[in-house]
């Protein structure tokens, strides 16, 4: 049984708990109070000296980054998730580096700004959001995923944080195709949702 360190309101976790759900593999959700500093104890230390979550434990194995983890899962459980020539797979490590990079230093700590009081320079975040969210809207405008002509682990990486930019006062209405993305999201088998994003299709 794998155990996924994990927090409900945690957009990166969620990226995995999408993953894990789609490919309807179980595991163990171990609670980390992450807003009550519960990451700064000795034991998740352990876990991972960067002290983040999610971490993916399977077999004895240990997984930080939630990128690094639908990575690992894809090549354990099903590759096609990680694109099938040079071309796509070199497109789903560049959508994996925007949703770490350009996502998590934009749309992450602008919710973390609303949602939490985190203290971040919120009027840069938050320019820096509108501009990922163009950036998407640009790339979405002709294509129905990120990199590939079927979903791959770079639309999981991405969608969480796109999709609860309106926590981060980012609403998505002027960016119709990235709308429209989502909506294909959550039409695929396995689609979980989490405080914040859209239900489950019917
Ligand atoms: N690059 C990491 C970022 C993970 C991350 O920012 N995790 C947050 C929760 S969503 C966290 O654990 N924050 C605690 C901290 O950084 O002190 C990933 O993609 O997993």
């Amino acid at each position: 049984m794998q155990t996924l360190y994990d927090h409900p309101l945690s957009g990166n976790c969620h990226k995995v708990r999408l993953l894990l759900s789609m490919l309807g593999l179980t595991y163990r959700s171990e609670f980390v109070d992450v807003p009550n500093e519960a990451h700064h104890a000795p034991w998740f230390g352990r876990i991972n000296p960067l002290r983040q979550i999610p971490v993916l434990e399977d077999e004895g194995t240990l997984m930080c980054d939630s990128q690094a983890i639908l990575t690992y899962l894809s090549h354990r459980h099903a590759p096609q998730w990680l694109g099938d020539t040079p071309e796509t797979q070199g497109y789903v490590v560049q959508w994996l580096s925007f949703a770490a990079n350009e996502i998590g230093n934009s749309l992450q700590p602008a919710r973390l700004y609303y949602l939490l009081g985190e203290k971040v320079d919120i009027e840069a975040v938050s320019a820096k959001g509108r501009r990922v969210l163009e950036v998407l809207d640009a790339h979405l405008a002709d294509r129905e995923w990120l990199a590939a002509a079927r979903p791959t682990i770079a639309d999981l990486a991405c969608v969480p944080y796109v999709a609860l930019a309106r926590e981060g006062h980012l609403p998505l209405d002027d960016y119709p195709h990235v709308i429209a993305w989502i909506a294909r999201i959550v039409a695929l088998p396995g689609y979980i949702s989490m405080p914040g994003l859209p239900p489950m299709a019917n």
